[in-house]
């Protein structure tokens, strides 16, 4: 009778652990599942690709290239500021080629922003050259600070394009640029020139342009976009070092960025740092959804993790982020 008791309620007890464990894998495996066929809006409304990203006395800044025409032809840049990174306001025309440069006037790609003295400085491709131009608001106007390119076409290794600037902690600024190859140089206190005999050239494994540098934990990353931004399968990796300028040592991971289902060609990105934590943002662009392709792209955002042991962790395309709040 005893013993009969006994294998009763250990079968009872059995059937309760299986269905426990049913019922934890299938919510386990509910929550692995993401719909790729619904992609979360843009944040910026229309055509507009390679974001950078930026923060800015409580403010976020996004710079991004006009799209909408086959090879990139815009002639203008515009800036677009939040509060909240979810809902944006076009601050207008910033810098307009044919208007404010003597030296190009159009295929307006991918510009950066740095801020150093209180002055805002605004790199950026022309036909192919970088250039510089300074304000002293992140809205600008920004003024053409040299009257000619900074990097002129055809100085370095692969195309002059897709600047970006990473100010380190101690004030040294870093310029990173090159589609081909990756160019860096530490930039004078000026903002605006550079030893040429310091500019160092290097291509990681895989590397096609948009290189972005950000600093985490001692630890800086330089990120960058693989394949061709016409190309479904455009996507951003990225290399470490304990320098600003490398050696870099390539993730063994995948991409951290790419896309997936209805998002397609995910790449040309940039991070932010919500400031005072360790919680970052990363913009892209992607072929617009729907009917979008390498020249009508749209800019998203989404969060971006690091493990513990400082590896950046696949993004999530599909998250809808909520609004962040900065403090006052
Ligand atoms: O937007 C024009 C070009 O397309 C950029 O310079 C590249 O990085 C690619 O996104």
């Amino acid at each position: 009778m005893l013993l009969r008791l006994k294998i009763h309620s250990f079968n009872y007890l059995s059937a309760l652990i299986l269905l426990l464990v049913t019922i934890c894998s299938s919510i386990d495996s509910f929550a692995q599942t993401v719909d790729t066929t619904v992609a979360p809006a843009a944040v910026l409304p229309g055509v507009y690709a390679d974001p950078n990203i930026a923060v800015f006395n409580n403010k976020f800044y996004i710079y991004p290239t006009t799209d909408g025409s086959e090879g990139w032809l815009s002639t203008s840049f515009t800036c677009w500021s939040s509060a909240n990174l979810v809902k944006w306001k076009n601050e207008g025309v910033i810098l307009d080629l044919p208007h404010d440069l003597t030296w190009a006037d159009k295929r307006a790609w991918a510009p950066a922003i740095a801020v150093k003295n209180n002055k805002y400085y605004y790199y950026y491709a022309a036909d192919g050259n970088i250039g510089v131009a300074v304000s002293d608001k992140p809205t600008g106007p920004f003024k053409d600070a040299l009257g000619k390119p900074l990097v002129k076409k055809g100085s370095y290794p692969g195309q002059m394009i897709d600047p970006m600037v990473f100010m380190d902690d101690d004030g040294a600024a870093y310029l990173y640029f090159g589609q081909g190859q990756c160019n860096a140089v530490k930039l004078n206190d000026d903002m605006v020139s550079f030893d040429t005999a310091k500019m160092i050239s290097f291509k990681p494994s895989g590397y096609n342009e948009g290189p972005f540098v950000i600093k985490r934990k001692g630890i800086y990353y330089l990120m960058w976009s693989e394949y061709d931004t016409r190309d479904p399968r455009y996507s951003v990796a990225y290399a470490t070092s304990s320098s600003p300028l490398g050696p870099f040592k390539k993730a063994e991971t995948g991409p951290v960025l790419k896309g997936s289902g209805v998002v397609k060609g995910a790449g040309h990105h940039s991070v932010v740092q919500v400031p005072g934590k360790d919680e970052w943002y990363i913009a892209y662009h992607r072929f617009k959804i729907p009917g979008g392709n390498g020249y009508n792209r749209e800019t998203c955002i989404s969060s971006m993790h690091f493990d513990a042991n400082g590896n950046i962790l696949p993004v999530n395309v599909f998250e809808k982020i909520k609004p962040v709040k900065l403090k006052r």
